[in-house]
């Protein structure tokens, strides 16, 4: 057994259990941790602490009182940040300057993201006529959903739970969090924060485990959760909305997509060569909103293509520590087998192969690491399964078009929705192309530019609602309305 232990947090204690797996380090293939798996009981001893926090002075608290609470752990996050650094790069082998530039800081401007928007983000309140002419009062208050699930996904650990527990604590909120049995150190350096910042006992939960038949099926089912909000596959959505809808309780989902950029021959062309490059392979491609089909205007096609292979070909793969390391592991050993599948199915559909469809040959530790070669693909079928299925790999298919027309209605045949860029030098084209993609998210010649105040999310099998800003306050509060009726004066 190794030396390093990831335990629970419930009620305020750090709990072992006798059932343990192993955190594998993606970058090499070797066991890096044993992780505390927690059954039933302990995730209905966490749904109970949670009731009792809320029961107690944390559900006395002032929005001002939480948001200061945010801010504390926005700021240890920071102080620790080498801390939490390494342990995300520990658990996805994903390049230091990417967990450093992105995962970690995010983790920290999420808590202060929403310190801000719960202290000046108030209620509705109406006038109202009445037939007396005294009139009425209407105003609405915030108020707690309750023990809130939090489920999140392996591809960007910290973020994305973070995402979704801030605006949850900052409503009033208890949670129970659950992170992919993938990747569980942030968020145990995270229980350990919210100790040192004074989150009271039985706010924040973190149990440990797999899906189905483990802790976050107990989550899902638990009828004492009041409220779901899940990041992962669009299949696993559909299984948890089934288990939701017992007790009617509400859920957020930030699900798969199948992402397209639609590249016009009037685009600063190496803008865009770069932005795209950035869009299919940041993350080893493991990002929802990640491009894996791009659509070239017909003139600029090869020049394109021969472009985008040459900042494919100029990653880096290999050890995570290394400056000159720009492209990390996919997660698992068995991601890495169903990415293999997808470069197999691609030959079998007639794809020509541009660059990459192999396992790079590494040296030393990263040998054993779960790395695939930065892959592009061209001549497949808009029909090929290759491009509607989320390989959530280095990957993208580069396809012609003529009109934009047709460039609309090639992004739009998919059955996800999450996020589309479209690369322009026309302003007209830019509102033209952004009013008629369904998705939730378009870009326009950038790609991942946030603002945490904008609604985030996608349309069909891309999710359901919005989180952000306002959207993540009113998804994680009970919005009461209250009516007065004024009295003669
Ligand atoms: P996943 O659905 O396999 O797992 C996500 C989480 O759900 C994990 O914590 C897992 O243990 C848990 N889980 C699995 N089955 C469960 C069940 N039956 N009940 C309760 N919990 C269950 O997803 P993943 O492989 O971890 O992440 C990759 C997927 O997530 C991709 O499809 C990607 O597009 C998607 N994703 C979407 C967004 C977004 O914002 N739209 C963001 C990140 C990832
Ligand atoms: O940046 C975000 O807020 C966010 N939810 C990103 C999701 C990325 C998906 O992998």
């Amino acid at each position: 057994m190794t030396a390093r232990q990831y335990r629970n947090y419930v009620g305020g204690r750090f709990v072992a259990t006798g059932n343990t797996f192993d955190d594998v380090n993606p970058a090499t293939g070797e066991v890096a941790a044993q992780v505390h798996e927690a059954d039933a009981a302990l995730v209905d001893e966490a749904v109970r602490a949670g009731h009792a926090a809320l029961a107690g002075e944390w559900g006395r608290t002032t929005a001002e009182d939480r948001a200061a609470v945010l801010d504390r752990i926005a700021a240890l996050i920071d102080l620790r940040a080498d801390d939490f650094i390494a342990a995300e790069v520990e658990d996805t082998g994903k390049p230091v300057a990417l967990a450093s530039s992105v995962d970690i800081p995010r983790g920290a401007a999420n808590f202060r993201a929403f310190a801000g928007m719960i202290r000046v983000h108030g209620g509705e309140m109406y006038e109202s006529a009445t037939a007396d002419g005294t009139g009425a009062l209407n105003y609405s208050i915030r108020r707690p959903l309750g023990v809130v699930g939090v489920i999140a996904p392996w591809n960007l650990p910290l973020l994305l739970l973070t995402w979704k527990l801030a605006p949850a604590l900052a409503c009033g909120n208890a949670v129970v969090a659950k992170p992919s049995e993938e990747t569980p150190a942030t968020a145990t350096l995270l229980a350990e924060v919210m100790d040192e910042a004074g989150v009271p006992a039985g706010v924040f939960n973190l149990v440990h485990g797999f899906g189905p038949g483990s802790a976050g099926e107990a989550i899902v089912t638990h009828p004492d959760i009041n409220g779901i909000t899940f990041t992962g596959e669009s299949r696993t959505g559909a299984t948890i909305m089934r288990q939701a809808a017992e007790g009617v309780r509400p859920v957020s989902f930030e699900l798969g997509g199948k992402n397209a950029a639609l590249v016009f021959d009037d685009c600063d062309f190496d803008k865009a060569v770069d932005g795209i490059a950035r869009a299919s392979f940041m993350n080893t491609g493991q990002v929802c909103l990640c491009t894996e089909r791009v659509y070239v205007q017909r003139g600029i096609f090869d020049r394109f293509v021969e472009a985008l292979a040459g900042k494919a070909r100029a990653l880096r793969p290999g050890d995570p520590h290394d400056a000159q390391t720009t492209l990390g592991p996919l997660i698992s050993a068995v991601h890495r087998r169903k990415v293999l599948s997808y470069f197999d199915l691609a030959r079998e559909e007639g794809a020509q192969v541009v660059t990459g469809g192999g396992v790079p040959e590494l040296e030393g530790a990263a040998a054993g690491g779960f790395f695939v070669e930065p892959t592009i693909w061209t001549g497949l079928p808009q029909s090929a399964r290759c491009l509607h299925e989320e390989v959530f790999g280095p990957i993208c298919h580069v396809m012609p078009f003529d009109t934009e027309d047709e460039a609309v209605a090639l992004a739009n045949d998919s059955a996800y929705g999450l996020a589309a860029s479209v690369w322009t030098g026309s302003l007209e084209r830019a509102h033209r192309v952004a009013g008629r993609v369904d998705v939730g998210l378009l870009w326009i010649n950038t790609w991942y530019l946030r603002d945490l105040r904008t609604p985030f999310g996608g349309t069909r099998l891309s999710g359901i609602g919005r989180e952000g800003g306002r959207h993540s306050l009113d998804f994680y509060s009970q919005t009461r309305n209250v009516c007065i009726k004024l009295g003669d004066g």
